[in-house]
């Protein structure tokens, strides 16, 4: 019998073979073109989220602070309350593990109201513990979630102690003025450091006292310390990092200097550094 007569042509062996193995290749190319492509939607989440959260974050930390010291009557009851940092070891017990606080008199009765106290500081409000936490404020209500995945604050100062309006200064190594950013080293509540160690005018790893990995900038000691009253700007640096488990494929190489803190993670998280400058418009205006 002939299965094939010759004007009634079909499939050889062969050429179904080609057939299925093309086939074949074009499926495999397909789900590989598909799977990149989800690969690549899932790191624009989580960067738009990081984004998103940074945004957020900035913004509201920025409307906040601005109130600090807002005292319409002058009564002299109102500032900043609390410099205080969170940071690599530091557990600082100061109304549970503060940033900053300070008091604004919102209702405008020159009195300090139980909720015009407001407490920023890095809380984890979900059950998993970890190095990953939230950014949280405090009106005296209890901890409220700002901002999530929130992986260190820092916050430096100026201030303006000679009382002329202006921020006050040191002299760089390189001749130039530049404005002091300090941080409350022991927690005193008065200023003592400022974070360019080396008086170069930048703020960064090289400040620090070692290699400049996972450790605290000891900063310059200030010629005298200066008190709270006198801060009139807030320098802020949130490294925000994504909140999904661990990509594999990234790896994060990067150096973060966030406030006094050095940090390098070298682990898979992506994560973003931001910083900002609030001005104290309300402090200072009794003087
Ligand atoms: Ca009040
Ligand atoms: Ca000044
Ligand atoms: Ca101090
Ligand atoms: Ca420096």
């Amino acid at each position: 019998m002939d299965f094939h007569p010759k004007n009634k042509r079909g499939f050889t062996l062969v050429e179904l073979m080609v057939v299925v193995a093309v086939s074949g290749l074009v499926v495999i190319a397909i789900m590989g073109a598909y799977k990149t492509q989800k690969r690549i939607m899932n790191v624009q989440d989580v960067v738009s989220d990081i984004q998103q959260n940074v945004r957020t974050s900035v913004f509201t930390l920025t409307q906040d602070i601005r109130m600090a010291g807002y005292d319409p009557t002058l009564s002299g009851g109102f500032g900043i309350t609390f410099v205080g940092f969170r940071d690599l070891n530091d557990n600082n017990s100061v109304a549970g593990n503060s940033a900053f606080q300070f008091t604004a008199d919102y209702d405008r009765d020159g009195v300090l109201d139980g909720n015009e106290t407001i407490t920023f500081s890095l809380y984890e409000f979900g059950a998993a513990a970890g190095t990953i936490t939230d950014l949280a404020r405090n009106n005296g209500g209890g901890r409220q979630l700002l901002a999530e995945n929130i992986q260190a604050i820092g916050l430096a100062y100026a201030y303006d102690v000679d009382n002329n309006k202006a921020l006050d200064t040191y002299t760089t190594t390189a001749g130039t003025q530049q404005v002091i950013w300090a941080i409350d080293s022991d927690n005193d509540g008065t200023m003592d450091r400022r974070l360019d160690t080396n008086g170069d005018g930048a703020i960064t790893n090289v400040d620090g006292p070692g290699a400049g990995l996972n450790e605290l900038i000891a900063g310059a000691a200030l010629a005298t310390p200066v008190a709270m009253a006198d801060v009139r700007a807030v320098r802020i640096w949130l490294l925000v990092a994504e909140s999904a488990a661990e990509h594999s494929e990234h790896y994060d190489p990067n150096t973060y200097v966030v406030g006094r803190q050095i940090l390098t993670p070298r682990d898979n998280l992506r994560r973003r550094l931001v910083e900002t400058t609030v001005q104290c418009k309300n402090m200072g205006l009794n003087e």
